[in-house]
């Protein structure tokens, strides 16, 4: 299996919005338990900005850096060379693939893809992989999309049978065989993780 599709296994997204404790602490347990990926995603009410993100976003980068796991910036261009990034997430309002793709040649690249119209528009052919969803309905994203369901995934693959894909939105310890079922090389849990009572039980059975 390629590395990338490897990585997006236990794909953890998470900001310091979505916690409840210490961000440190709770990406800490995750990598201890397996994550294979992790995504820092400071967005939304209550986020942080500026160096106060800035800051927050080294020490998440130095804790993968430690457990030998890619540390992805969700949107924001700006943080990905000051935190030495692997790679870079945009969805399909943010800056272009296309530019993205000339300013980072080397790094991972990302893309939320939702629906048929959104793919008809993606340069799938310039990024690493694709995040697909939401499978299911999640409270943790105001303003997600519609659930797509797990159809969502299973067309996706019959379409691009190598390309690296990983579900979004929903997705806990119960339905997440269900994801890889589907055709997912893996899947990026939030609240799966944040929320968790026992973070390394909750990893293990992602
Ligand atoms: N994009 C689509 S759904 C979603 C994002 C960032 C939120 C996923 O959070 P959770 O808690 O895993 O449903
Ligand atoms: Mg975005």
């Amino acid at each position: 299996m390629s590395p990338i599709k490897q990585s997006l296994r236990k794909y953890f997204i998470m900001g310091s919005q979505n916690c409840d404790r210490h961000p440190v602490e709770i990406l800490e347990s995750a990598a201890q338990a397996g994550i294979t990926a992790f995504q820092f995603r400071e967005k939304g009410d209550g986020s942080l900005t500026g160096n106060a993100k800035l800051e927050l976003g080294k020490q998440l980068r130095d804790i993968c850096g430690h457990y030998d796991i890619p540390f992805i910036v969700n949107d924001d261009i700006d943080l990905v060379t000051p935190l030495e990034a692997d790679g870079i997430h945009v969805g399909q309002d943010d800056r272009s693939v296309e530019e993205v793709r000339k300013l980072f040649p080397n790094k991972i690249i990302g893309l939320s893809v939702s629906s048929r119209s959104e793919l008809i528009n993606s340069p799938i052919q310039l990024v690493d992989y694709i995040g697909a969803g939401p499978v299911f309905t999640t409270n943790t994203k105001k303003d997600a999309k519609t659930a797509v369901g797990l159809e969502w995934i299973t067309s996706l693959r019959k379409q691009f049978p190598d390309l690296p894909i990983v579900g979004i939105g929903g997705i806990n310890s119960d339905n997440a065989a269900s994801v890889i079922a589907a055709g997912a090389d893996g899947v990026s849990v939030i609240s799966a993780i944040t929320h968790a009572t026992d973070i390394r039980n909750s990893v293990e059975n992602l």
